[in-house]
C-alpha cells in the first residue's frame, strides 16, 4: 500500500530536525529567537500549544529565562507588558486565534514587547503582524501538506531545543528517530483499547501533543498528565488492553504500579522527541486499523480560521 502523505511527512522528521539545527533559523534567527534573560511567552493553538510548552520548559530549565506557554486564545492579554518577547507559533501563519493576539499586541505602545513568529508559510498574515524588522522564522523546508501536523512542529521544536541546548542532543534525537521510524511498534500498542501519555518538564508537553495525534488522526481515546500527576487519579482509567506510554523515564515505582493494573507500560528511555515519532506511527496505524485516512482526519481543517 502506498504511503500516506502523513507517512512521509513522519519519516522525513530525522531530515528535517539536522537541517532546522544546520541553518539555525537562518540570519532572522538573533532578531527573532529570545537572548539568554529575556522573559518570554509563546503563544499556539493546537500542536503549535504543546510545542511551545515543550520549549518553555526546556528554556527554563537550561537557565535562559522565565518562559511561559499559553493557548492564544487564553493569553493573559493584561500582563503582556511583563514579557521582553513574545513568540507566536503557527505552521499555517493563518490561525485565527494567533493573529488576533498579534493584532492586540501590536497596539501596545512601542517598546513595550517584542514579537516575533515561526512559521512555514511566508505568504500568510503571520509575516506582518509579527514582523518588525526580521523577526520572522520560516521553517518551509519543514512544510507539510498534511491537516496533522508531525513535522513542522516538531522541526519548530528542535530549532528552538538546539537554541537552548545546543546541536548534540538535538542530532543524537534525530538518529533515534531514525530508529523509531524503522522499527516495529512496541508489542501490544496498535490494538489496545485506550493510551495515556505521561511526561516530565518539558516531555509533558509532548505527551499532551501525542495524546492529540492519537485523538486527531485517529479518533483515538487518549489522556495526557505529568507522569507525577498520573497517580492522583488517572490510573483509574489503565486497565488490561490499555497502554501508559512515557515520553522519557518513568518516576520510581509507577511501573509496579501500572504493572499492577494490568495495563501495559511503554517505558523505553528514548529521547522523548523521537519516542514522538513512534506515536506519531501509532497513530496512522490505529487510523488504519479502523478503516481511517489519517490524511483525512474527521472534522478537522489544516487551518482554524473563524468568520
Ligand atoms: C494549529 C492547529 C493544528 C491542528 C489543526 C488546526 O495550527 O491547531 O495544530 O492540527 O489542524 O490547527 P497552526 O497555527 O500551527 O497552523
Amino acid at each position: 500500500m502506498a504511503a500516506t502523505r502523513t507517512e512521509t511527512e513522519i519519516a522525513s522528521q530525522p531530515e528535517c530536525w539536522r537541517q532546522a539545527v544546520e541553518t539555525g533559523g537562518g540570519p532572522d534567527a538573533a532578531a527573532a529567537l529570545p537572548r539568554k534573560g529575556e522573559r518570554v511567552a509563546v503563544a499556539g493553538c493546537g500542536t503549535s500549544w504543546f510545542v511551545a510548552q515543550s520549549y518553555a520548559a526546556l528554556r527554563e530549565a537550561a537557565g535562559h529565562g522565565e518562559t511561559d506557554a499559553f493557548a492564544a486564545s487564553e493569553f493573559p492579554r493584561g500582563r503582556a507588558s511583563g514579557y521582553d518577547r513574545i513568540i507566536a507559533l503557527s505552521r499555517s501563519g493563518t490561525t485565527s486565534e494567533v493573529l488576533a493576539l498579534l493584532s492586540e499586541l501590536r497596539e501596545l505602545p512601542a517598546g513595550t514587547v517584542e514579537l516575533s513568529a515561526i512559521t512555514a508559510d511566508p505568504r500568510t498574515p503571520v509575516m506582518e503582524l509579527a514582523d518588525h524588522g526580521g523577526r520572522v522564522l520560516v521553517l518551509d523546508f519543514a512544510d507539510e501538506e498534511s491537516v496533522v501536523q508531525t513535522r513542522f512542529a516538531t522541526s519548530a521544536l528542535a530549532l528552538l531545543r538546539a537554541s537552548v541546548e545546543g546541536a548534540e542532543p538535538v542530532l543524537a534525537a534525530a538518529a533515534q528517530a531514525e530508529r523509531a521510524i524503522a522499527e516495529e511498534l512496541p508489542a501490544g500498542t496498535v490494538d489496545a483499547e485506550q493510551w495515556t501519555f505521561l511526561g516530565a518538564g518539558w516531555s509533558c508537553g509532548l505527551a499532551q501533543e501525542a495524546a492529540l495525534k492519537m485523538r486527531e488522526a485517529s479518533g483515538a481515546w487518549t489522556e495526557a498528565y505529568p507522569a507525577m500527576e498520573y497517580r492522583h487519579g488517572p490510573i483509574s482509567v489503565t486497565a488490561p488492553g490499555r497502554v501508559a506510554w512515557m515520553l522519557g523515564s518513568l518516576p520510581a515505582g509507577l511501573s509496579e504500579q501500572i504493572a499492577a493494573t494490568g495495563g501495559l507500560a511503554v517505558d523505553d528511555a528514548l529521547d522523548p522527541m523521537a519516542d514522538l515519532v513512534r506515536v506519531q506511527r501509532l497513530a496512522v496505524a490505529v487510523a488504519e486499523r479502523r478503516g481511517l485516512d489519517p490524511d483525512h482526519p474527521r472534522a478537522l481543517t489544516r487551518s482554524v480560521i473563524l468568520p
